[in-house]
Formats: structure tokens, sequence, C-alpha cells
């Protein structure tokens, strides 16, 4: 009835006896919860840090669709010492009556049994929800040491307890209020969780984005574990996705000074912003029922469908593109554009690898529809504004085919030189790409010592030299022509931008080898702002790394040389071994180890450190690579200064 049962053999006797004694229903409520901590995985996605948030998001997760069905304002989030967490919001409180079905309250009903808020049918008040379909709570319940649920409803408060998602306390009534709310505080199970230490920050911009996402709803954050270093926040835009894009764009250059908003509520309700920016990048998110669809779907179809055709029939009856012209494409008509797309739909269907595209093919006529009708509308009003944003679609237009003509020169060149590796490359035997890692190394004395001391058989050396091009700056044409960027590209072998192909890859590890000094640093954030703007799904797939040099060696007479890769470590060690008669070698670069010691401490996959670059979070990185490469030079200085630590950690 609730829950999918899998009935152990040999246990029927035993079973048996517990329906009895409890009753058929209490005893699927407990297989149910036993589930759920038996595979907890397959709920919350994982037991790391990011599982650990996701019970958060699902408790977050039903204040806000009490928001979204109009009756919660206000949600109040702590992380208090101890790591426990506390929700509140002002909602109706969850219903305390007896269910007909289970015959307890309703509101130990939602948090004992799985999957129960899917199942109350149809007059709830919810159009739509995010998350689990807020199912979540008793998946929160069954992962927590411990969980204390209060509702103020019905004149009164009342409250229940349970234990790792077993009741220890059934609601009671313990106090008169004439408020309605719902409170909810966990401690997350050490005995499931890899670890129990939130992440302030990564919890905060979800909050943020939640908030952007529900127009007028005030959410508060506090995290209060450090009673020396109380953080906290609290959101509230009224103007929903226009306040998001114009976050999204603080740091750059805007075409029009307000953000272009659509909305309309219906079948699928849709809402839109979206700002022109100067900048080359093309910035849509987009979301379906609060949830950030990385990987797109019909949704973003129809709203790129519909950019395309409404600028390319206002160009061309305006006369801004003229009749001997080609039409824009979308991509060229997409350049600097910052937008947010979110859509409400009943049932979402998710697909894709990581199960963030949507599906539903209705979606994206009833989005291009609405916004091929309201942005016909808009551009006809705002003449200026159209005109700003059309010359620079052509501008990239142009841009696109200088940058196809130079792809075509560096195929033709490289056909003439009948080979597509750059001639600086030093190559790998091995042919399996996944076993095949290139080490891009600054400097050619750095560049020839890794050549002499990699294992030639699976490691490959590309040195680089000279100025690298600050990609935040340019366009694709300049990027194909550059002489710095063009031997990544070709020893890559996967093109770039919207042509580039992971599956075309020759090297399963690409390794940034820099020096651990400001200019290796700078090199670095180049190199990455490359890989992040021209050949993202590198970064997505985990195939970029950097290498990790040792910043000591120490040496003592009659013992093995030993390396440090941290100033802590070295203190660590030189505390343990003793001073006396070790000599310090601080490494200023990489080209004062010899081929031996690079090999050692950097290179061999047994002893070396790898970092891999994650993209956990685009919206940040996307901020982090404007400001630091882009052309507005307060923010730059201010996003360094406020975040000193950060950016030194950008690299990891
Ligand atoms: C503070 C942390 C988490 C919630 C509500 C409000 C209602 C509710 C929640 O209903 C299922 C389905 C329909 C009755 C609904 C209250 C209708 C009328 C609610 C929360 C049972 C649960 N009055 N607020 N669930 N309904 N907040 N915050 O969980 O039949 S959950």
């Amino acid at each position: 009835m609730w829950i999918i049962l899998l009935k152990k053999k040999g246990r029927e006797d035993l079973m048996e006896k517990f329906e009895h004694e409890y009753g058929a229903d209490q005893i699927q409520v407990l297989e149910g919860l036993e589930a759920v901590r038996k595979r907890p995985g397959m709920y919350i996605g994982s037991v790391s840090i990011r599982g650990l948030h996701h019970l958060v998001y699902e408790i977050v997760d039903n204040c806000v669709d009490e928001a979204l069905a109009g009756y919660c304002t206000h949600i109040n989030i702590k992380i208090e010492p101890g790591n426990i967490i506390s929700v509140e919001d002002d909602g109706r409180g969850i219903p305390v009556e007896i269910h007909p079905k289970t015959k307890i309250s309703t509101a130990e009903t939602v948090y004992t049994v799985l999957h129960a808020g899917g199942k109350f049918g149809g007059d709830s008040g919810y159009k739509v929800s995010g998350g689990l379909h807020g199912v979540g709570a008793s998946v929160v319940n069954a992962l927590a040491e411990w969980t204390e649920v209060t509702i103020q409803r019905d004149g009164g408060i009342f409250q229940m307890k349970f234990k790792r998602g077993k009741t220890v306390e059934p609601l009671k009534r313990i106090g008169d209020s004439d408020k309605t709310g719902t409170k909810v505080r966990f401690l997350a199970d050490s005995q499931i969780f890899e670890t129990l230490d939130y992440d302030y920050t990564v919890l905060e911009n979800r909050f943020r984005e939640m908030a952007f996402l529900t127009k007028g709803l005030k959410i508060s954050v506090e995290d209060s574990r450090d009673p020396e270093n109380i953080k906290s926040a609290e959101f509230h835009f009224e103007g929903g996705l226009s306040s998001f894009v114009e976050y999204l764009n603080k740091n750059k250059e805007k075409l029009h000074e307000k953000p272009i908003y659509i909305e309309k509520d219906g079948e699928v309700p849709v809402e839109i912003a979206l700002q022109y920016t100067a900048s080359y990048n093309e910035n849509i998110y987009t979301f379906v029922n609060n949830i950030n669809t990385v990987e797109g779907g019909t949704h973003l179809e129809g709203f790129k469908r519909a950019l395309t055709k409404t600028f390319n029939d206002y160009g061309k009856s305006h006369n801004i593109i003229k009749e001997k012209d080609n039409n824009l494409q979308g991509e060229d008509i997409r350049e600097g554009i910052t937008a947010v797309v979110s859509v409400k739909v009943k049932e979402p269907q998710f697909e894709g690898q990581t199960k963030t595209k949507l599906g539903n093919s209705n979606v994206t006529g009833i989005v291009q529809s609405m916004v091929n009708e309201a942005l016909s509308i808009f551009l006809e009003e705002n003449p200026a504004v159209a005109k700003a944003i059309l010359e620079k679609c052509i501008s990239a237009s142009r841009a696109r085919e200088a940058a196809r003509k130079a792809r075509e020169l560096v195929r033709r060149k490289n056909a003439l030189e009948s080979t597509t590796l750059p001639g600086k490359l030093a190559d790998c035997s091995e042919k399996n790409a996944e076993n095949c890692e290139v080490y891009i190394v600054e400097g050619d004395s750095a560049g020839g010592s890794a050549k002499q001391g990699r294992d030639r058989r699976f490691q490959a050396i590309l040195p680089l030299w000279g100025k690298m091009l600050n990609v935040e700056k340019s366009r694709a044409d300049k990027i194909y022509n550059n002489d710095k960027l063009q031997p990544v590209i070709l020893a890559v072998g996967a093109g770039i931008g919207s042509e580039f192909d992971i599956s075309k890859i020759r090297y399963g590890k690409v390794i940034i080898m820099a020096d651990a000094d400001v200019d290796g640093a700078h090199i670095r954030t180049l190199l990455l702002t490359f890989f992040f703007r021209y050949m993202r799904p590198l970064i997505e797939n985990g195939n970029v790394y950097l290498a990790q040099p040792p910043l000591y060696k120490l040496s003592k007479r009659g013992m093995k040389d030993k390396y440090c890769y941290t100033d802590e470590e070295m203190e660590n060690t030189l505390a343990e071994i003793g001073r006396d008669g070790v000599s310090i070698q601080r490494y200023k670069g990489l080209g004062e180890m010899n081929p031996e010691q690079l090999w050692e401490t950097t290179m061999n996959p047994e002893t070396r450190i790898l970092i891999k670059v994650k993209l956990e979070d685009a919206i940040k990185a996307d901020e982090i690579f404007t400001v630091l490469m882009g052309d507005e030079i307060s923010p730059r200085r201010k996003f360094i200064e406020e975040n000193a630590k950060y950016v030194k950690n950008l690299d990891i």
C-alpha cells in the first residue's frame, strides 16, 4: 500500500508475529525506513556532504511548497552548535488529526511513512512541488539520529520526537498558540554520513537561489556553530527572476539597464528574465519546480527557438539585418546573454545522465510561443534596446564566420603537415586515451625536465611558454588563431566551443603543471578559464587536474630526502624528526627540480598528489572567472580582498 515490500525468505514466521503485535501497516513503515537507512544513496544521492546538504533541502522544500501554495511567507534556517539543523516556517502547520489510513496523526504519518506526501490526493492546495515531491520528510527522519517536530495550529502547540526514524514520542499537545507553522529540528546520523560538517556557503547559495525562484519569500539563515564567528544572511527578492539576473550580471557591462521579464501562468507556469551584457559568454540557467536542470531540456529548447526567431524577424522587418544577409544563428543571438528560465511542471520527466534534463515535450511549444509573443512586443516598444542587442548579434555572427575560416586554416595547415599534433608536444606511446595523460607545463626548462622525467608510455608533455591569451576578453576567432592555445586544442583533440566532442579527447587526464608562485597561479587561472569557457564538458567529466609540486625538500645526512607540499606538512615533519642537521630547500619553480625529482614528487602516479578540478557550482565559477579575468577593475580588487582565502582555494 505505502511501499514496495521485499520480504526476505525465511522471515515469514517472524513477520507474522510482528504483524500480530503491531499491525501490518506499522511493520511496513519500519521496513520502509529501514530500507532508506540501508541504501541512503537511493534516496539522497550519496552519504557525502552532498547527501548531508540534501537533508536540509528536503525539509526546506516542504516549506517552499507551503509558500507556493500561498500560506508561508518566511522560512528560518539555523545551523546550531553540534551541527543540529533547525527549520521553521509560518505556514498552516502540518495537520495534526488522526489519519484515516494509518490511525496515527497526519504529522506522524508524514514523518514515518515513505512516500507519504505523494499519496494524499489532489485537495492539498499544492499545484507542484520540488525535490522528492514533498515526500522527503520521512527520508530525513530515517537518516537522522533524532528529529523533533513542533507544529502550531488549531490553537495549540503540538510536538513529536523520533530516533533514527522510529517514533519515541507520538504527537501530543504541549501548549496553546494562536499562530500557525511548522518547526523541525534534527541531527543527521553520524552512523550514516561521512561528515556532519555542513558547508555554510553552499547552503547559503542554495537558499539565495530558492529565494530568487520564489518571488516575495523571505529566507533567513544563520550559522552559530562557532560562537566567535556567527554567519547569517537574509534573502527576500520582490523582483524574483529579474533580481536573479541582476545578481548574475552585477560585475558585467550591460547592454540595457533592466532585465526583460516574462511571466505567464496557466497549465505550465513559466517565468523568464533575461539581460544582455557586453561579454562573449552565454549564461542561461534553467529550473523545473525549483530544481536546476543543468542538462537543459524542452524548456530551454523552446526558449532558444523563440529567441532566434524573434530577433531574426525583428531584425529583418526593421532592416537591421539586410535582405542579402544570412539569418543570424542561435549562438550569435545568445552571445552575452544572461537568462533564467523557470517552469513549473506537474509531472516532470527528468532525463539525461544526471537526471537534470526536462523531457516533457509539450513544454517546448508552451515556452516558445509565450516568449515569441512577449519578446516581440518588448522589442517593438524598446527599439533602442533592440538595436543594441542586434548590433552585437551581428558582430558575433561576423566573428563566428572569421572563426570558421580560422578553424579551416588550422585544419588545412595540419593536413599539409600530415599530422594533427602540435610540434612542441612530446606524445606518449599508449593509444588508449583513458590511460593517457598530458601535462601542460609552463616554461621550456620545466618542460625539458618533464620530458626526461616522464613515463613516456602513458605521459605526454606539452610545454607552453610566453604570454597566454585571456579568453575572457576575446572571441572564438582570436582563440583559434592564438599560437598558445592552438597546441592545447590540438593536443586535447576534441575541438572547442559548441563543437567540442568529449568522446574524441586524446587523454583521460589533462594535467596543468605550473609553479607554486603568483605567475604559476596566473597561468593556471588562464588555462582554467579557457577550459571552463570553451571545453566545459572536460571539467564536468572530471578530466582536468592540477599537479601539485612540493614546496620544500628536507634533507638530513643518512636519511632519505623528504618532500613537503604545504608549510604545515613541513612544520609537522620538523617537529617529528627534529630540526637538528636538517637542511631545507624551498622550491620556487618546477625548473629547480631535476627530471628524477620531478618524476618522484609530481608525476609518479604512486607518489604524486593530483587535484581534480570540479564544477560544483557553475554560477559561482562564472562569477569568479568574470571578476578575475574580465575588464572591470574595481570588482576584481574588491573580490580578491574579500575572498583572499577563496581565491587561493579556487584551484582546489
Ligand atoms: C519547518 C520545516 C518543514 C509544512 C505543511 C502544511 C500542510 C501539509 C505541510 O500537509 C499533507 C496533504 C493533504 C492533508 C496542508 C496544512 C493542507 C492544510 C497542510 C514543513 C495532509 C501535509 N493544512 N507545512 N504539510 N496534507 N511545512 N516545513 O514541512 O491532506 S509540511
